[in-house]
């Protein structure tokens, strides 16, 4: 079998000519045959679906080998499980990495079409909120880069992310419906479909040896159908596989309510149970609380442990000792903390282990990151709710948590406080889970995103539990996969390192240090200079293009895109803008640098505040823009729909990346490290990553400013935003213009929570208190941009200092610190 399907794909190196002709078969091939064209057209829409199948298939070969070296060794076996995966758009990325870009340019070129039309027409796969399902996406490609055995689980939403739309200034969220034309990347593997139970009850009985055992009864079940995707390696023959289910209804409900007559109801259940993988939860830092929300978590975590304990059954019968050193389980966040009770439900109700092996296992093989450290994004879980939907898993949870107490008492005596604050369950008029609890408890390894981050952990939010565990929790600082956010996006910049300091830092971003010389040169700081003007006239198109305002390339071009928030502080660049706007109006603009400034991300749809501040960015833009006084000096816009494929084009054309949240809010940030690697300057508080950023970069490279995370705590204590305010004109003049009605005359009082919010002696994000400290380091900005050669130095150095913050040194810290992976290779 494996000899007819190896000879049917022929495996000679093909030369450049021989591979023009085939692909050009292919794609002909495919137009006519898979898509049903009548002849051959050169319609992008059918182009990019003919393309990625063509790719597609050529990958297919490399991806049965990785699954067949995937079965056939004995090594450790990594699952990432993660609610998202912000996979943006597929086909680039894909081409690059099998090194088929010059001859699929080609190829199409012969149909009539120009590749980068054809990479347009592909939606992105939005099935994520912003740096966590991004992350996991980077995670997946470096994972790949690096041969490791890991596949990720997840689910395929028939609706990813919504599409933002902007009406008279505000969010108007519309569905995405990104599988409408078909998702030419998967596969559907019906075979492995699975079955998942929800409601019932619980029951014990006694099997045939008089052993006492426990089952969920009564239960509703739904299936669990897998789509896979495929994961290509950087040209060295691995693909991944990125398992993606979705639910439908089982066939039961056809005998039952069919034949009863009710043929309505049965597709209605049917639809209820697809409701489970319809649709992305769009909250990327508060949770709701929705019986639907669990659910999905549910089902995925369900999944993916059956398809594993399935695989293992295949090749180990039930013989589970060495289930936990050859299988592992990252959980993304908390919201696969499911994972812990169903792996001890799956291996003591389904493979009849006693608690104390199944529970070895267990812990031998979680393990989880956490993401955040805001209260109002901590997981919690009503047992009411939770006990009817899942009631066989809430009793293994309150038996988790029975031993799990016994245990801390035993080691702790004479602390009824420590008990009660590390329970599983929070007490109170309703009890809840509290899910990091559960994760942390149920895991070997509970690991921070950046150093700041994992430091604050041990200190305040898991402070208990690196008592209980000092071992436990450690650091991975976040990163991104350099192929994606570098070499795909910024083609130009790539070109010109390749032909300077050769192509090694595709696969070894440590490499790129070699540009560091380079920085005193002033032939490459002029082609360096000429790269980012080439980058910022496509960026200005693009801006022209979605929001119809001029971006004039001459200008300082200054971004902040990210998920709208509060603590990211949107806000206080507002107000820097304002503050520059006055200084038009008065005249004062010695020393000012002509600047065009962006800000894109979208809001969760019930955050109030978060869509009020869009609105306040679109207004303030809709004022500066029209005023012929600003013309030449400020420009401001309010990027709509901002994503994955936007980011490859706003990326490269950035000059300065903003990087602006409170001190102690903002985990890590990974935008920041992609904007780094495209030679942006930061502008940033000593938050998350930006720490890390500004050792590797050098603080002079750097424009800090801001409290830092004890001085922010610190300040709360006795804040006084009014004091700060009138005591400064500046500042008090920024609030003039806002409070006077000058961005909302049609609207009076539209803006007045964000007002009294930032002058509340209670504002947490301490805006008014980083206010001046902000506005000063822009003044450094300006001053700075006004001497070019400085400028481009430092932007070379941050390029060149950007290694660490690659995806691959991550992931490589994860393999070798917490999976103890090596890399499977034939
Ligand atoms: O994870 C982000 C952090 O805010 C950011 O600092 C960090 O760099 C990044 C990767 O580690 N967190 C999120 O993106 N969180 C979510 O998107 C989220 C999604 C669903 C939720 C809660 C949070 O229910």
């Amino acid at each position: 079998m494996q000899k007819t399907l190896d000879s049917a794909v022929s495996s000679a190196p093909e030369t450049d000519d021989v591979l023009l002709g085939s692909l050009s078969h292919e794609l002909r091939r495919h137009l006519l045959f898979t898509l049903g064209r009548d002849e051959i057209d050169s319609d992008p829409g059918y182009c990019f679906r003919a393309a990625a199948i063509t790719i597609r298939d050529r990958i297919s070969r490399d991806w049965r080998r990785t699954r067949e070296l995937l079965a056939s060794s004995d090594t450790r076996h990594v699952n990432y499980l993660s609610l998202e995966f912000l996979l943006g758009r597929s086909l680039n990325n894909a081409i690059q990495n099998m090194d088929l870009d010059e001859p699929m340019r080609k190829a199409l070129h012969r149909f009539g079409v120009q590749l980068e039309e054809v990479l347009d027409k592909e939606h992105d796969a939005g099935l994520g909120n912003g740096g966590l399902g991004r992350l996991a996406a980077c995670f997946l490609d470096s994972c790949a880069n690096l041969q490791l055995p890991v596949s990720g689980y997840g689910i395929r939403y028939e609706y990813g992310m919504f599409h933002q739309l902007i009406d008279g200034g505000r969010q108007v969220e519309a569905p995405d419906h990104w599988l409408r034309d078909g998702n030419p990347w998967e596969i559907e593997r019906p075979e492995d479909t699975k079955r998942i139970r929800l409601y019932g009850r619980t029951e014990r009985y006694v099997d045939d040896q008089g052993k006492p055992h426990s089952r969920w009864v009564e239960s509703y079940d739904i299936l669990a159908v897998p789509y896979d995707m495929p994961i290509p390696g950087y040209r060295n023959g691995t693909v991944n596989t990125l398992r993606l289910w979705k639910a439908t209804a089982t066939d039961a409900f056809d005998l039952g309510e069919f034949n009863a007559g009710s043929y309505t109801e049965s597709v209605a259940q049917k639809n209820n149970a697809e409701q489970i993988s319809m649709v992305l939860y769009p909250n990327d830092a508060s949770e709701n609380g929705k019986e639907l929300r669990l659910k999905q978590q549910y089902f995925l975590v369900s999944a993916s442990l059956q398809d594993v304990l399935a695989n293992w059954v295949e090749r180990h019968g039930e013989d589970f000792s060495e289930f936990g050193k050859k299988n592992c389980f990252q959980l993304n966040d908390t919201h696969p903390a499911c994972a812990v009770p169903e792996l001890m439900r799956l291996l003591m109700d389904e493979h009849q282990l006693e608690w104390d092996e199944a529970w070895k296992i267990t812990t031998q093989c979680m393990a989880y990151t956490n993401h955040t450290l805001l209260p109002e994004a901590l997981e919690r879980w009503s047992v009411s709710l939770f006990g009817q939907l899942l009631p066989r898993v809430l009793e293994i949870i309150f038996e988790i948590n029975q031993r799990f107490i016994a245990e801390v008492a035993e080691k702790f005596p004479n602390e009824p406080e420590l008990l009660k604050r590390v329970s599983l369950i929070e007490e109170g008029h309703t009890p809840h889970i509290r899910m990091a609890y559960l994760s942390i408890v149920g895991s070997f390894s509970v690991n921070g995103v950046a150093q700041l981050h994992t430091d604050l952990l041990k200190s305040g939010l898991f402070a208990d539990f690196d008592r209980i565990w000092p071992d436990k929790i450690n650091n991975k600082t976040n990163g991104v996969t350099q192929r994606r956010w570098l070499s795909h996006c910024n083609p130009a910049l790539r070109d010109l390192m390749n032909e300077t300091i050769g192509r090694r830092w595709e696969s070894d971003l440590e490499q790129i240090s070699a540009l560091a010389p380079l920085a005193d040169d002033a032939d490459f700081r002029k082609r360096w200079r000429e790269v980012k003007n080439a980058n910022k006239e496509r960026l200005s198109k693009y801006v022209k293009q979605h929001t119809g305002v001029d971006f004039a390339p001459t200008m300082l071009f200054d971004v902040q895109v990210k998920r709208i928030h509060e603590y990211k502080r949107q806000l206080m660049n507002v107000l820097h803008v304002i503050h520059l706007y006055d200084r038009i109006l008065r005249g004062e603009t010695a020393g000012m640098v002509p600047r065009c400034v962006l800000i894109g991300g979208k809001a969760a749809p019930g955050y109030h505040i978060a869509k009020m501040i869009v609105k306040l960015i679109n207004n303030v833009a809709g004022v500066i823009n029209n005023d012929p006084r600003a013309h030449d000096l400020l420009r401001l816009v309010f990027f709509p729909n901002y994503r994955v494929s936007a980011m490859e084009i706003i990326c490269p054309g950035t000059e300065l990346s903003e990087q602006i949240s409170t001190a102690g809010k903002e985990a890590s940030g990974t935008g920041n490290m992609k904007f780094m690697m495209n030679g942006a300057l930061t502008i940033g508080t000593l938050d998350g990553a930006n720490i890390e950023i500004r050792e590797k970069a050098g603080e002079e490279n750097f424009f800090l400013f801001g409290l830092n995370a004890a001085e922010a705590q610190e300040t709360r204590k006795s804040y006084d935003p009014n004091a700060i305010i009138a005591a400064d004109p500046a500042i008090a003049r920024v609030m003039e213009l806002l409070e006077g009605g000058r961005f909302h005359e049609s609207e009076p009082g539209v803006f007045g929570e964000l007002i009294s919010g930032l002058r509340s002696p209670q504002d947490q994000w301490l805006t008014i208190a980083d206010l001046r400290s902000f506005i000063d380091a822009q003044d450094r900005v300006a001053k700075t941009y006004q001497d070019p050669d400085t400028w481009d130095r430092m932007s070379i150095l941050n390029t060149a200092h950007s290694g660490w913050f690659s995806s691959d040194r991550t992931i490589q810290q994860y393999a070798d610190e917490i999976w103890r992976v090596k890399p499977l290779t034939a």
